[in-house]
């Protein structure tokens, strides 16, 4: 095992879309609170995206490094971690999340507590994409104007059923961590990624498209 002061000086690359928080959001937070640097190469240099669309590229079957293909942005390089010390590409939010969270000092060392840690993040991702869905109910692809009318049938069922449950839901963990977390952080006495999740959540997602027309 690396010390932690040596886990900080680990460098990681963050792939993402650029100027848009998104999911790359819920990556960079947990970063930042830890104080680890990462670079973000498509928000940073000039040909930065070419990197992060070559890494999800349609045809790809796999990269240099021998990682597999990428389905689609976050993504995360980290570079030494792979096979014979290449850089090792992961993807999908939650595989970072959990992936980063022990090494950086962002989720909890009991096991029992970092089980929980994950559940929460991923019920979180589960309310993001739920929100998002209220404006893309019946094609991804297609724009909010043109599925308006079940956008609106779905963003009531959203508020009315939805939401609440899930507020409740993180509510009441706060409430069960109280002693412990003092109400501000879900799990134990300290941040960890399923608080930056939730936060991101419901700052960053929820409130936006709830003041969409
Ligand atoms: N489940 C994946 C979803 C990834 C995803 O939907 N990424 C978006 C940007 S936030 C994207 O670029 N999607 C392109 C696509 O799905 O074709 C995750 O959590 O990382």
């Amino acid at each position: 095992m690396t010390s932690p002061a040596a886990k900080k000086q680990q460098q990681y690359e963050l792939l993402y879309h650029p100027g848009i928080p998104g999911r790359g959001e819920y990556i960079r937070l947990p970063l930042e609170a830890a104080g680890v640097s990462y670079s973000d190469p498509a928000n940073e240099n000039k040909n930065g995206y070419d990197e992060v669309k070559a890494s999800c590229s349609p045809t790809s079957t796999g990269d240099a490094d021998g990682n597999p293909p990428v389905f689609a942005p976050p993504a995360l390089r980290i570079p030494g971690a792979g096979k014979n010390g290449k850089p090792l590409l992961i993807h999908q939010t939650p595989n970072i999340l959990f992936y980063l969270g022990p090494r950086i000092g962002m989720s909890p060392e009991d096991e029992g507590d970092m089980f929980h840690t994950n559940q929460l993040m991923l019920t979180a991702l589960d309310l993001s994409n739920e929100t998002h869905d209220t404006h893309h109910p019946v094609a991804l692809m297609d724009y909010y104007e043109d599925q308006k009318e079940e956008s609106l049938r779905k963003a009531k069922d959203f508020r009315s059923h939805r939401l609440p449950k899930f507020l409740s839901y993180f509510e009441r963990t706060l409430k069960g961590n109280e002693a412990t977390g003092n109400g501000k952080y879900l799990v134990g006495d300290k941040l960890s990624y399923a608080d930056t999740t939730l936060w991101q959540v419901v700052d960053g997602y929820v409130t936006c498209i709830s003041l969409m027309p």
